[in-house]
């Protein structure tokens, strides 16, 4: 039959460049060909093999790919977005080590780092030999990272760290953590500075967090920091405050709203593909209205998740994105791809619920894209104070 996909319904590459598609094409080749064959036994084992996946992603190009310099691909923010979309397309935990590894780890130190934090760690990164993560969220503050626990204190001209992360993807294999910490010591919000710490300093331990039901394709771990003793040269110097890390996620949040939806779109084409060839009461699952209805539906969000997700990367290359622009994106495509997810797993029956599909995988993953990052009520709140000028945070 004469089938159109998503993609030709909404003339979606008609929005993109030449280059840009070929960009897209590589990554989806890659994505395909590389981790799609593994990935399912990687989440029902929860194991990866994160340091070689580092270093054939960094050989693809894609670690940092936004930024200028240092190894990094310098490309745009769009071209690094259809990157995330296609990663995540495989699976929620890729697009995670690349969005922490590039967006978070990589872009705290090119944005508040010194030449010489840049010089030792960006070209490493870039190539995959080194890995990053990001340490903010604490067991007890996570929405509200202002609230941290964790304390860096003068000793002479060197630091003294003590305390916790919790939730930090990457973490057990990580070469370089950039961890956040309060310094009382500092003006501006709370004395929060960032600490760019090699993970075999004495003091620093990274247990894994085991029995997740999502992203189990990825590393999730505890940082446990215990008289970790830092020099002067550790601490970020440009970022002081709250800021410091809230501009990472921002480059983070970007990728994901692009990562939402090529998740949904692998569930959709999933999704289609079964119905098509499921015979249900004597005819194809596809030839009913019930089911037309919600492929319809489906179709409908993921076109516009991602016009929507264009849009954001073509402000944010023109340097005009909002955080709260960002918020709108993240809660849409994200809230939008959990949904999808669930709908396609109802399509594919009891098949929907193993991991011969992708479609259970990607909803399981979901639920950690919606809540880290922001959760949706964080962005919720992030745009309903953007209408109205209320802060309803606290
Ligand atoms: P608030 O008073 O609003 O702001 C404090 C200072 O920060 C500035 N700011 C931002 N700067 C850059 N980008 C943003 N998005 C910013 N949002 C705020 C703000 O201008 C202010 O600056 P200054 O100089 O005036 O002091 O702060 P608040 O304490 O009220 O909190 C605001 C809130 C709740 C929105 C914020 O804390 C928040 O976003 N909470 C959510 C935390 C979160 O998203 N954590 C994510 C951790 S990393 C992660 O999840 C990785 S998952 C793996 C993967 O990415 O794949
Ligand atoms: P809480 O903040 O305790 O929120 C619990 C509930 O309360 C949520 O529904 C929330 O929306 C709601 N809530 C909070 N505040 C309000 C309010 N003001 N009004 C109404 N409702 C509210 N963090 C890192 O720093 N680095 C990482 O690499 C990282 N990787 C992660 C990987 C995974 C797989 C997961 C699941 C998390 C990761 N995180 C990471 C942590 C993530 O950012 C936090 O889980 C997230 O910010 C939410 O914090 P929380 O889990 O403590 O939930």
């Amino acid at each position: 039959a004469d089938t159109r996909t998503v993609t030709e319904l909404f003339a979606l590459d008609s929005l993109l460049t030449d280059e840009e598609r070929q960009i897209r094409d590589t990554v989806r080749k890659f994505g395909e060909e590389k981790i799609r064959p593994h990935v399912a036994e990687w989440f029902e084992e929860a194991r990866i093999p994160a340091k070689e996946l580092a270093k054939q992603l960094g050989g693809l190009g894609v670690l940092g790919m936004h930024l200028e310099g240092y190894g990094c691909a310098g490309m745009s923010a769009v071209d690094y977005g259809l990157a995330c979309l296609e990663l995540e397309a495989i699976d929620s935990g890729i697009r995670s080590l690349v969005s922490v590894q590039g967006s978070l780890a990589m872009f705290a130190i090119h944005h508040w780092g010194s030449e010489e934090q840049k010089q030792e760690w960006l070209p490493r990164m870039a190539a995959g030999e080194a890995i990053g993560c990001f340490g903010l969220t604490e067991p007890d503050f996570g929405s509200d990272p202002g609230g941290m626990r964790t304390r860096a204190v003068r000793d002479g001209g060197d630091w003294i760290l003590n305390g916790a992360k919790m939730w930090i993807t990457n973490g057990s294999v990580a070469d370089v953590a950039v961890v956040w910490a309060n310094t009382d010591l500092e003006e501006g919000a709370r004395g929060i500075r960032g600490f760019v710490v090699p993970t075999d300093t004495p003091g620093f331990s990274a247990p894994e967090i085991h029995a997740k039901m999502s992203l189990r394709a990825s590393v999730t771990s505890e940082l446990v920091l215990q008289d970790l003793r830092l020099p002067e040269s550790a601490m970020l110097p440009k970022a002081a405050g709250l800021r410091g890390p809230l501009s990472c996620l921002n480059e983070a949040r970007f990728g994901i709203i692009f990562g939402a939806i090529g998740a949904a779109r692998d569930c959709l084409e999933t999704a289609v593909d079964y119905a098509a060839t499921r015979l249900v009461f004597d005819k194809p699952l596809a030839s009913y209205q019930l089911t037309q209805a919600k492929l319809a539906d489906m179709a409908l969000e993921v076109g516009k998740g991602h016009l929507l997700a264009y849009q954001l990367g073509r402000r944010k290359d023109a340097g005009e994105v909002e955080p709260a622009q960002v918020s709108l994106g993240k809660l849409n495509n994200t809230r939008e791809a959990i949904k999808i997810a669930r709908e396609c797993r109802t399509i594919l029956g009891a098949n929907g619920i193993t991991l011969e599909y992708p479609v259970i995988r990607h909803a399981n993953n979901l639920e950690s894209v919606l809540t880290y990052e922001g959760t949706s009520e964080v962005h919720q709140l992030q745009i309903g104070r953007a209408l109205t000028g209320e802060s309803a945070f606290r």
